[in-house]
């Protein structure tokens, strides 16, 4: 490939040449495997999954591993003292993707692919993935992520698949003789949408599911009066993840970019359905469409205009085959994620399909004051238009066959609180699928050396058939085994040392143990929290220099929303506090404090399997399931973890020993709901609260940080809706139990074995296997 490409061959090539050759190998092996793919798809249920996000990460390391090629390419290249990993590099993560959301796009992908499902993803091709992160001087710097530089490689643009979606003009309606409504939507923006696959293989490339990734070109012609401003408007679309909606355009661009994916796959996915001979009338029997989130709920109404005004259906029978076709999954609870969108904008935009959700809302607050007998304030809480807004979530609830929360609490707080009216009305809708992910990715592929212990023991049929790690189970007590394991985990450590030497200078003692924060910097996630915690052993430690602490480097890692003022400043404490104890030269010999940049889906492959303890220790009510806790237990961590999202269903399952829960439960917080948090409550009792808001007030690295002291001690109205303080007490003492457990290490290492063992339910495989069954009917 290297000679055909550039007449040169592994010792002359540049590793970009390497890089590119390589890939277009690997693009030809994945096609060829794809016709076959499609030919025995042909006649299945296909599943469209639609998502804003599709946090994939790197396809040339994907493919290589699905392809069984990694090792062997890997010899190869070192015999010509090249390293694949650096030639991986040369790739940018694909990161079209902010957290959980987009990593579980990607896992159930991997999954339907693998075990032979028919199905698509569809997303937006964004030009720049989400931000590159780098923190200077403490903060946190944004950088422009140019992932398509080397990610066209892999596109393959499907310019016969492209469809029109407008935008704007004007709506003009007419009667028929018949007393038919016509609807005629005049001069509008008329954008071409093209789709761009990536193809996402399966395992031994058995099977695969393209993504579908959308790009928007505008159609007009030059003499039309605001050419450049129009092109530059849709050009926009495709720009990225997540544009700054503080302000008026950008709040357009972002309805722009969720109509305009939800527009351009629905239209692509019924125009399949069609030249594949179907009927119209048949769109459910062979296509499922999920939605990920609200984020694309303007499919629902996208569909409804094409079957009205496209194949004049009536309109109970499009809304049949609408409300038979979709599903939703919700992701979150907190209200400042539940989409709502202002109806004129909407009208502005997309005026047709404003109409359509007049008539759609009309509908349903007639069934639920004639039908249901349902008035006032409930209609309102159910409605899809009210006060001039549009409720994204109460459309998606409406219009699904199937709402589903993502883990077994998440679901319940869904039905009994969120959602309970719609509960009410229609509680067969409501289904829980605790989310999975892929084990052969966050297990197999990242952790290498896992993997070969684990295969020594019970062979490699567990990558396809999770279950088998149970039989890991009778080596709990094998003492051989837990000294392996322990290298293993050692092995990992230095990997990761090496990895945070070579990018960003720091060193860490690889002995230490590893206590791990990475997710999205969010107050309900509370990394503040973990400061506290990590405040007081430092108080502790500055208290009595002698005190035999365990080693331990805090790893901190993850990127804040570039407008979300608190989620900066807690990674700026983070920073100078981390640089506070690395001038102490007695703290510094216990406790190290690392904020690794650029949280991506190759940081985590590095990180995760280095960890010792892992940090889920959100707000309970608050997580609607969290995703890295059964990544860090697949790979040999113990949770630090409050009673929250899927934490529960993990101690349930791995065993309520092996990990270290704390703070409030369920009850606990409602009570306090009730009665008002008063954090001046647990401040006047607790010595150790006092202590460490000293220590804010007094700074860190030269800065203070009374306005977070602040933060957390306002009274009314407080300011901290995530209740550190409530938590901080029951933290420690969960801390120091954990800390015991540690230090007698063949206990923590069978409570890690006994957690990989069981952890098998939480592989994506067994999530897709739900779906399919309960919600897609495959
Ligand atoms: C909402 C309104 C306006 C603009 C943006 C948004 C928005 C965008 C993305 C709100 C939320 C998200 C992403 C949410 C997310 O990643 N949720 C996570 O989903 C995981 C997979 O189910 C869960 O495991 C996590 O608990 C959940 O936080």
């Amino acid at each position: 490939q290297l000679l055909s490409d550039y007449d040169k061959d592994l010792d002359s090539a540049s590793l970009e040449e390497i890089h590119d050759s390589l890939a277009r190998l690997v693009v030809k092996q994945v096609n060829e495997k794809s016709s076959k793919t499609l030919a025995n798809n042909r006649g299945k249920k296909t599943i469209n999954y639609i998502s804003i996000e599709f946090l994939i990460g790197n396809s040339l390391e994907n493919n290589l591993w699905n392809m069984c090629e990694y090792k062997n390419v890997e010899k190869i290249l070192k015999q010509h003292k090249i390293s694949l990993s650096e030639v991986i590099s040369v790739e940018n993560d694909a990161g079209l993707g902010n957290g959980g959301l987009g990593r579980l796009a990607a896992c159930f992908l991997e999954s339907l692919a693998t075990l032979g499902y028919s199905a698509m993803g569809h997303s937006l091709l964004y030009r720049y993935g989400l931000f590159k992160q780098s923190i200077v001087n403490g903060e946190q710097k944004e950088q422009a992520d140019e992932w398509l530089e080397k990610g066209h490689i892999w596109l393959n643009e499907k310019k016969d698949k492209a469809v029109k979606v407008n935008f704007g003009g004007k709506l003009e309606e007419f009667v028929d003789y018949y007393g038919t409504y016509h609807y005629k939507l005049v001069d509008p923006i008329c954008v071409e949408a093209v789709p761009y696959d990536l193809m996402m293989t399966g395992y031994k490339l058995e099977g695969n599911a393209p993504l579908r990734l959308w790009k928007a070109n505008y159609v007009g012609c030059e003499s039309e009066q605001n050419y450049e401003q129009t092109r530059r408007d849709v050009d926009a679309i495709n720009d990225y993840l997540y544009p700054a909606d503080d302000n008026e355009y950008g709040k357009a661009l972002r309805l722009k970019q969720e109509y305009f994916l939800a527009s351009a796959s629905i239209q692509n996915i019924i125009n399949e359905h069609i030249e594949k001979g179907y009927a119209i009338n048949d769109v459910a029997e062979w296509v499922a469409v999920h939605l990920n989130d609200t984020h694309p709920v303007f499919l629902i109404v996208e569909l409804m205009r094409i079957l009205l005004d496209e194949y004049h259906l009536p309109w109970d029978e499009a809304w049949n085959i609408v409300t038979d076709t979709i599903s939703y999954t919700n992701h979150t609870v907190l209200s400042e994620s539940l989409e709502v969108q202002p109806y004129w904008l909407v009208e502005k935009h997309m005026p047709r399909i404003a109409s359509l959700l007049k008539e759609i809302d009309r509908r349903l607050r007639n069934k639920l004051k004639y039908d249901c007998n349902y008035c006032g304030a409930k209609v309102e809480n159910m409605a899809i238009i009210s006060n001039g807004k549009v409720y994204m979530t109460n459309l998606a609830v409406y219009a699904s066959n199937s709402v589903n929360g993502v883990s077994s609490i998440h679901t319940e707080i869904l039905k009994h609180d969120l959602l309970k009216n719609y509960y009410e009305l229609y509680p067969n809708k409501f289904v829980n699928v605790t989310n999975g992910v892929t084990h052969r990715k966050w297990l197999a592929f990242a952790n290498p050396s896992l993997h070969k212990f684990i295969s020594k023991r019970i062979g490699e049929d567990y990558l396809l058939d999770a279950s088998l790690l149970k039989e890991l189970e009778k080596y709990a007590s094998d003492s051989k085994t837990l000294n392996e394991l322990k290298k293993v985990k050692l092995e990992n450590k230095k990997r990761f040392a090496k990895y945070l030497k070579e990018t960003q200078g720091i060193e860490i003692n690889p002995e230490a143990r590893i206590d791990v924060q990475a997710k999205r910097i969010h107050e309900y996630k509370r990394q503040l929290l973990n400061a506290l915690r990590i405040i007081y052993l430092y108080s502790e430690l500055k208290k009595n220099p002698e005190w035999d602490m365990t080693p331990q480097t805090f790893v901190f890692a993850g990127k804040a929303a570039s407008s979300y003022y608190m989620a900066k400043r807690i990674i700026k404490l983070i920073s100078q506090l981390a640089r506070q104890i690395e001038n102490d030269p007695i703290a510094n010999k216990k406790i190290k404090i690392v904020f690794v940049e650029n949280f991506s889906v190759s940081v985590s492959q590095l990180l995760t399997p280095a960890t010792d303890v892992s940090e889920q220790i959100s707000l309970v009510g608050k997580e609607a399931s969290g995703t890295g806790n059964m990544k860090a237990i697949f790979n040999g961590a113990l949770m630090m973890d409050t009673i929250d999202g899927a934490n529960i269903e993990i101690m349930e399952k791995c065993g309520i020993d092996n990990s270290f829960s704390f703070g409030l439960t369920v009850e606990g917080k409602q009570a306090i709901d009730e009665r008002g948090y008063h954090p001046m409550d647990y401040y006047n009792c607790d010595e150790r609260i006092r202590r460490v808001i000293t220590y804010l007030d007094n700074g860190f690295n030269g800065e203070s940080f009374h306005d977070i002291s602040q933060y957390l001690l306002a009274e009314t109205p407080y300011r901290d809706n995530y209740m550190c303080l409530a938590d901080f007490g029951d933290y420690l003492r969960a801390d120091s139990l954990m800390d015991m457990t540690y230090r007698n290490s063949d206990e923590w290492f069978r409570k890690t074995l006994l957690s990989i063992a069981r952890n098998y339910y939480f592989s994506s495989d067994r999530s897709i296997k739900e779906y399919a069954e309960k919600i897609w009917k495959l």
